[in-house]
């Protein structure tokens, strides 16, 4: 397992509109272990694959409490079938957009669908902190990031933080 490099804003892959994986290889069941171990070292609640540049509709999560007790979950292909009208306001972070974090509100529960490395597909409910970052990753997926559901001006106000120390890090000054 290898700890790949994390993609930051304002990184245009980011936008990208990840394609389906439609085979399970041994290429694919790499990057799952690989984003697991990016993530864990984060450390992140979740993870997308163009987080790491590779622009596959593939989702790592772990959202249980304790650092003893790890639950990962890969996720292929997952969608939302439905979402609660019931929100909740939860603040979010994005390990693609270091130390910002904002309030995001989003459906409290949803019903989504998902492949997983064994090929099976699942179909789960969730709620909390699983039902919020179950839809920042498929949001990842699609090329849309949390900062996209702020008001323009904090948007803009982190993108150009964010400008600023990508062409500072070019300059390298
Ligand atoms: O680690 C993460 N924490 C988090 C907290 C609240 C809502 C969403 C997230 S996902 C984030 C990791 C990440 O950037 N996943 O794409
Ligand atoms: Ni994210």
């Amino acid at each position: 397992m290898t700890i790949r490099p994390l993609i930051i804003l304002p990184d245009p892959k980011l936008r990208l509109v990840s394609k389906a994986v439609e085979t399970v290889t041994d290429e694919v069941r790499r990057l799952a272990d690989d984003m697991l171990e990016t993530m864990y070292d984060a450390p992140g609640v979740g993870l997308a694959a163009i987080q790491v540049g590779v622009p596959l509709r593939m989702v790592t999560m772990d959202v249980s409490k304790s650092e003893t007790e790890r639950q990962p979950m890969v996720l292929l292909n997952p969608e939302i079938l439905s979402g609660s009208e019931e929100l909740s306001t939860y603040e979010e972070g994005c390990l693609s957009i270091p130390e910002y974090y904002e309030e995001v509100e989003r459906p409290a529960k949803v019903r989504f669908r998902y492949m997983t490395l064994a090929g099976e597909t699942i179909e789960q409910e969730a709620e909390g902190l699983l039902a919020t970052c179950v839809q920042h990753e498929i949001d990842h997926l699609n090329g849309v990031l949390f900062i996209d559901y702020l008001s323009k001006l904090k948007r803009d106000r982190v993108l150009t933080k964010f400008k600023k120390a990508a062409r500072r890090e070019a300059g390298g000054s």
